[in-house]
């Protein structure tokens, strides 16, 4: 049975979920949600889809589990893929969870405030205080990923799949590749795996190119 992710191209968070597929073998497809034309606020799906109103969303039969690092360790444990060797099984969920905290959900609001909000809310001071958490979050794994292929053990794991989650977007959040040169090796590296593919590609797209940042 083909799996179904939930999910919009402009998310990181579901790009999380959609890469770990992907590249799992598994058979899945895309189910778009109208993230900017509110669908995930609607009642309906609140009550059908995804209590708590997000994106992404994996079904699988009678299987339905939101979180993006929930639904990367369904899919590792349903595929054998990306958990990394058993004893450093903590070591992943300490990465994801930290993803999940620090950079993936500071770089999806800053990404959301300079492109996707109307120009008119956009207040440079939050911005620049998302920024500045930011930056010391990018400080971290690139400290973390001097002399080191992929951030737990010697291959891709579910940690890789989630901190590079919002990484690979063009819009600009304050996160410039040339600054942090063992991250920008790190997505190189994975962006070379085979079945690899970008966010805007592997997922149905909300706005084109000429439509956020307005
Ligand atoms: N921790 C969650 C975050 C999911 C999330 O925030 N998704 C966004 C889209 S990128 C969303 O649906 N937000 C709806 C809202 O906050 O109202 C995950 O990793 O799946």
């Amino acid at each position: 049975m083909t799996i179904k992710l939930y999910c919009f191209g402009e998310s990181g968070n579901a790009y999380k979920a959609a890469l770990a597929l992907e590249l799992s073998g598994l058979d899945w497809e895309p189910v778009y949600v109208d993230f900017f034309g509110g669908e995930t606020r609607t009642p309906d799906y609140r009550a059908n889809i995804n209590e708590m109103g997000e994106a992404p969303v994996l079904v699988d039969g009678d299987v339905r589990l939101t979180q993006s690092g929930a639904i990367q360790q369904y899919v590792t444990d349903k595929s054998g893929r990306h958990g990394g060797a058993p004893e450093d099984r903590y070591e992943v969920l300490r990465w994801v969870l930290w993803d999940n905290h620090k950079l993936s959900s500071q770089a999806g609001m800053t990404r959301f405030l300079m492109n996707f909000l109307p120009e008119k809310h956009r207040d440079p001071n939050v911005i620049a205080f998302m920024q500045g958490r930011l930056k010391a979050a990018y400080a971290t794994l690139n400290a973390h990923l001097e002399g080191r292929d992929w951030i737990v053990g010697d291959s891709l794991t579910n940690a890789d799949l989630s901190c590079c989650g919002y990484l690979y977007y063009p819009e600009p959040f304050g996160f410039d590749r040339a600054d942090w040169p063992h991250i920008d090796a790190w997505l190189t590296r994975l962006s070379e795996r085979p079945g690899w593919q970008h966010p805007y590609d592997l997922m149905p797209r909300a706005l084109a190119d000429n439509e956020a940042s307005k």
